[in-house]
């Protein structure tokens, strides 16, 4: 068994009450994974507690128990377990509500998948972050097949939609061959893959007003670098109306891949106090996203990632930065220059 799954063993088994934490912008590999741990924790005997800052997300709410994730930290824990995110850039809620160093008090450990990390946790003392990994919620799958640890028909559920949460139905570069061998292991112990996929696909369409935004984002859409590049502005009026029905990046940023030539897709947000965000995808062939999103001190995973900026520099800037810094990434990629691995 490897030692950091015997630490995080034995820090489990010594602990009452354990608290799982999901960063500030949770998806359905950071609920499926807590959801997943709630259950295996809860049969161990012991207490979990879910934990976000931020309020889940309604196309989140087709897996049952989303509703017990609280925004506030308990007064007494023993031990804490953050899924899905190993940096403090994107717990920033968390710093600001005063809580961190409590969290800092007790044993933390963290399990991740994504690629290029800056701005570590500074007070775990276990980090697991595995980017062969197609999900959190995979990643937890290994850790207690290692354990020989047995998981519940209900836990695999949260497993699974974690999986095709990340690898969007087991279609993007995520998705290795051991992720199917896991998918399949978890069919036959009798969850219904194409259950949960129903109940997600019911859950994740969009109000006729959405439908039209869509139009709207279509509109004001860009490309750049002889069109390899599309980006969209997302400014805070448009955040207040359309994102609590819609997150408008999902909305857009699939039909921006899906537009010959484009490499990267860039969904840029707007808001008043000044901070900008990106989300960034990129296509096959292109794997500029992590690079692209540490260079603006953010992070993820060579196809997906973001990257957050409230330094006082002026949107317009950083968007220029941000298609410059892209444009010369992807002439890297051309045959002939020094392409570095990441
Ligand atoms: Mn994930």
């Amino acid at each position: 068994m490897n030692k950091q799954t015997e630490q995080i063993y034995a820090l489990v088994k010594e602990a009452t009450k354990i608290v799982i934490i999901q960063a500030d912008n949770p998806d359905a590999d950071s609920l499926g994974s807590a959801l997943a741990l709630e259950d295996i924790i809860g049969d161990m005997g012991k207490q979990p507690y879910l934990y976000c800052a931020v309020d889940m997300p309604g196309y989140l709410h087709y897996l049952k128990g989303w509703d017990r994730v609280q925004k506030d930290l308990p007064s007494t824990f023993d031990i804490s377990i953050i899924v899905d995110a190993s940096t403090m850039t994107l717990f920033e809620r968390l710093a600001n509500s005063g809580q961190q160093g409590w969290l800092a008090s007790r044993p933390c450990i963290v399990l991740d998948h994504h690629d290029t990390v800056d701005n570590l946790i500074p007070f775990a003392n276990i980090t697991i972050n595995d980017s062969k990994r197609a999900s959190t919620g995979e990643l937890i799958y290994v850790i207690l097949r290692d354990l020989k640890m047995p998981i519940s028909l209900t836990a695999q559920e949260y497993i699974m939609t974690s999986i095709l949460g990340d690898t969007q139905g087991l279609s993007n570069q995520l998705a290795s061959s051991e992720t199917y061998r896991i998918m399949a292991e978890m069919i036959d112990a009798g969850v219904d893959r194409p259950k949960l996929e129903d109940l997600r696909r019911e859950l994740s369409k969009m109000p006729p007003e959405i439908f039209k935004y869509k139009a709207l984002l279509i509109d004001h859409s860009e490309l750049h670098n002889d069109g390899t590049i599309a980006t969209v502005t997302v400014p805070q009026p448009e955040i207040n109306k359309f994102s609590p029905l819609y997150n408008p990046g999902p909305l857009i940023q699939n039909d921006m891949l899906q537009t010959l030539g484009v490499k990267v897709a860039i969904v840029f947000k707007t808001y008043d106090d000044g901070r900008v965000t990106a989300a960034i995808r990129c296509n096959p062939g292109s794997p500029i996203a992590a690079d692209l999103a540490s260079h603006f001190d953010g992070g993820g995973h060579e196809y997906a990632s973001g990257f957050k900026q409230q330094n006082g520099k002026a949107y317009d800037q950083i968007k220029s930065d941000c298609i410059a810094y892209a444009s010369d990434l992807l002439a890297k990629l051309e045959p002939g220059n020094n392409h570095e691995t990441i």
